[in-house]
């Protein structure tokens, strides 16, 4: 049987606990590592004050771009790994601090919707610290349902977002 056709991925990775920025860089490593995954780019790493609950650390984000013939759900299964590697604690978490935060962002053109995953993102044209990461890799992309990214980040202020220079 033949091999799945690669698709471009985008993944948002996000940490503000143990250390975010090298919490990041792991978790780049760990995902280099994964068979059938090969990096195509990555964002430099965005600072930002939480949203949601404002009572915990500020973030590190950034975006990282794969070729994958993994099925979405495969991946997903993948970096939920990789966030329990890296001690993740999944209960009662839902806008809380986390050491590790990855999620799929866009899956080629797909629009996915299955129990667990959700592609396009929802989060993803209204959340600074997604899109601006995501624009500097992917400055020409049209998000399936959103439209294109240069529209998104015009409506969108580069507000308490600051790129980091290491
Ligand atoms: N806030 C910022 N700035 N960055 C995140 O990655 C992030 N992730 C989250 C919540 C708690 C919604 N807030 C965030 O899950």
């Amino acid at each position: 049987m033949s091999e799945p056709q690669l698709s471009l991925v985008f993944i948002g990775l996000g940490s503000n606990l143990e250390h975010p920025v090298t919490q990041i860089k792991k978790a780049r490593v760990a995902i280099n590592r994964l068979e059938r995954v090969q990096e195509v780019a990555f964002s430099s790493l965005y600072q930002s004050s939480p949203m949601g609950d404002k009572d915990q650390p500020d973030y590190i984000n950034a975006v990282m771009a794969v070729n994958t013939n993994l099925k979405p759900i495969d991946l997903l299964r993948r970096l939920q790994q990789i966030e329990n590697q890296q001690g993740r604690v999944r209960e009662g978490e839902r806008w809380t601090a986390r050491t590790l935060d990855l999620d799929i962002l866009l899956y080629g053109d797909q629009h996915i919707d299955i129990p667990d995953l959700l592609i396009p993102h929802y989060g993803i044209a209204d959340r600074t610290f997604v899109l601006y990461p995501l624009y500097e890799i992917a400055p020409k992309l049209d998000i399936p349902g959103f439209g294109h990214i240069s529209d998104l980040i015009a409506k969108i202020p580069f507000d308490g977002l600051e790129k980091m220079t290491t």
